[in-house]
């Protein structure tokens, strides 16, 4: 066999400066997740994570999808009709593929920056909204494509959806399962910027370099603290801020960003 011959990977992997950009690159299935992507997307970012050169992710998707969830030919998903209930594929594809995935987002330790290039559908549509900041095409859509399959929102979309639509509209998406276009998503909280579909990298580059040359832990511990305190009373949350507050505040960031601010010159930080 030539090297020609052989598959193309389903992930493709690439580093300008501090940021590290991952491409889903399933483009004839709309990058939807077998389980050979969602291992390399698992591999890919733990390497990102323990680089620490790398100070933001970005992940996209090769061709006119972002990723349409589920494979749904995948093998994987024959779930026994009728079975019985324990045990079924369809429970173990979630606690062993996409709850350990979205854990590793919320948890990880660069901001991470999705370019949604065109549909994003069911868990490729939640994937996409539990990165920290959402860039989408124009073109793009959101759909949450479950309840069209028998299905409730997974992927965390039953805990993120109600947090960043209000519950009024996490169910109208939910249940009815539309198309969302990009804008719709940014007007209801989804989304944090929408451009012209052709100049989507260069924006999600743009915000990537912004994030890069911020003080990462920071921005880690921002995301941890709003999601801990959209969980907890105002006096948890204080106390909460206070810890976070008096450690970062004994960074070498911090302290660099601070004498920088005094000296009238740009902050120069250390690799994470
Ligand atoms: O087990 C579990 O349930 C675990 C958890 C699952 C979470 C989930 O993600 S459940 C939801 C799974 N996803 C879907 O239900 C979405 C299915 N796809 C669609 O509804 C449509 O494809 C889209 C609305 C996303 C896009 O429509 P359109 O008209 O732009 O494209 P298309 O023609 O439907 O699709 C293009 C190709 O991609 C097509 O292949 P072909 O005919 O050109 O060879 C289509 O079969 C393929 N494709 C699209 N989505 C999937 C897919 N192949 C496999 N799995 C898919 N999810």
């Amino acid at each position: 066999m030539s090297p020609s011959d052989a598959a193309p990977p389903p992930l493709l992997v690439a580093q300008r400066d501090a940021v590290r950009t991952l491409t889903l690159n399933r483009p004839q299935a709309l990058n939807s997740f077998n389980g050979e992507l969602h291992a390399a997307l698992m591999q890919a970012l733990d390497d990102a994570a323990a680089d620490r050169s790398v100070r933001c992710v970005v992940i996209t998707g090769a061709g006119r999808g972002f990723c349409a969830g589920q494979d749904l030919s995948d093998p994987a998903m024959a779930a026994p009709a009728g079975g019985p209930a324990e045990g079924t594929s369809i429970g173990r594809l979630i606690e062993e593929r996409y709850a350990p995935l979205v854990m590793k987002l919320r948890q990880f330790p660069t901001p991470l920056v999705a370019a949604v290039n065109g549909v994003a559908a069911g868990a490729g549509a939640n994937f996409a909204l539990n990165c920290d900041l959402v860039v989408a095409a124009r073109s793009a859509s959101f759909l949450q494509a479950f309840s069209k399959i028998g299905l409730i929102p997974d992927c965390g979309g039953t805990w993120l959806l109600p947090r960043l639509a209000g519950r009024g509209r996490a169910l109208g998406l939910a249940m009815l399962g539309d198309r969302l276009p990009a804008e719709q998503a940014a007007a209801m909280g989804l989304v944090w910027q929408v451009c012209d579909d052709e100049q989507l990298q260069a924006t999600a580059a743009a915000l990537a370099d912004r994030l890069a040359a911020l003080p990462t832990a920071a921005l880690v511990q921002t995301r941890l603290a709003l999601d801990k305190g959209g969980q907890v009373d105002m006096a948890e949350a204080l106390a909460h801020e206070a810890r976070v507050q008096d450690e970062l505040g004994r960074s070498a960031d911090s302290r660099e960003a601070v004498q920088a601010f005094l000296e009238r010159r740009p902050a120069r930080f250390a690799p994470r």
